[in-house]
């Protein structure tokens, strides 16, 4: 049998095994055994080179977007690249991409430390503030990340809350959300799972893929437009029961019939739910207000 060797240039990520006899940690004749500061920025240096990976998460993605994203991503991708917001080599800063969403959306960044209660979540949406984390991914799994993370917010999130379209719908799921009950929480999460974070819609007569765990998970992309998951059509009342997997690809995917329609059903659905009272946003004063 053959060794394994690399094919391609990003299957160098997997050419990163480190001979360890003369690692300063593990050595104990190295000059720099005993100095812990010097080890510190050895660790520090090794993991810049261990995440590298990055670029490479990034070169895989967005190769994949001209036949399995949706128009809207693909338009907004390019806008961010043209307006060198995006690029293969840095990540950018939370502000730069909050200032250029709130100019085109509304929209704004607002860092978070990690998951949130899909209440406060869903909250954040009726003020159009998006919760943004500002970590990656482990590099030992770059394709595939349970929690969310930059990329994931990144590539996945902000091109769609720049088209104007869905970043109302987006506020509206949110407004839908406030002051409703626990049941009704749980029904709206899972509609926004299997649309914002999952959704599939048919394109000229194509599957693309809308949602953002989709557009930043490179395996799940090619996977859930693939013939191997169950594919049903989406119906908020149906959808909102449908029980999911959050560790790993899901096995049913909903099928929008366009990306208007999902819009559509989803404001209809949040009509049916019981909320105290009516409320709208004021975005001069920045505040819900109870009619
Ligand atoms: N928290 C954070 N920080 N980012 C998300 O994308 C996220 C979340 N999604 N909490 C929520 C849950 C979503 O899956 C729904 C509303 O439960
Ligand atoms: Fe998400």
């Amino acid at each position: 049998e053959v060794p394994w060797f690399p094919r391609h240039i990003s299957d160098l990520d997997k050419c990163q095994h480190l001979l360890t006899k003369f690692d300063p940690d593990l050595d104990y004749d190295h000059p720099g055994f005993s100095d812990k500061t010097y080890r510190k920025r050895r660790t520090e240096i090794a993991n810049i080179a261990f995440e590298y990976k990055q670029a490479h998460v990034y070169a895989n993605l967005s190769g994949l977007y001209n036949t399995h994203a949706c128009k809207e991503h693909i338009r907004n991708f390019h806008i961010l690249e043209e307006e060198g917001i995006y690029s293969q080599h840095n990540l950018p800063q939370l502000e730069d991409v909050s200032n250029f969403l709130k100019k085109r959306t509304g929209f704004q960044l607002r860092p978070v430390a990690g998951l949130l209660l899909p209440r406060d979540f869903l909250a954040s949406l009726a003020f159009r503030v998006f919760q943004c984390t500002q970590y990656l991914r482990h590099p030992s799994k770059p394709n595939h990340t349970v929690e969310p993370d930059c990329i994931h917010e990144l590539l996945g999130h902000v091109p769609m809350l720049t088209d104007p379209e869905f970043a109302a719908f987006s506020q509206e799921i949110g407004l839908a959300s406030l002051g409703v009950s626990d049941a009704d929480i749980k029904k709206l999460a899972t509609i926004y799972w299997f649309t914002v974070e999952f959704g599939i819609c048919r394109q000229d007569d194509q599957l693309k893929a809308y949602g953002a765990s989709l557009l930043s998970a490179y395996g799940e992309l090619e996977f859930a437009l693939s013939d191997k998951p169950e594919r049903l059509p989406f119906d908020p009342i149906k959808t909102a029961l449908q029980p999911y997997d959050d560790q790993s690809y899901q096995s049913t995917y909903f099928i929008a019939e366009s990306f208007a329609d999902v819009q559509e059903k989803i404001k209809e659905y949040a009509k049916s739910i019981k909320h105290p009272f009516e409320l709208y946003y004021d975005p001069d004063q920045e505040m819900i207000k109870i009619q």
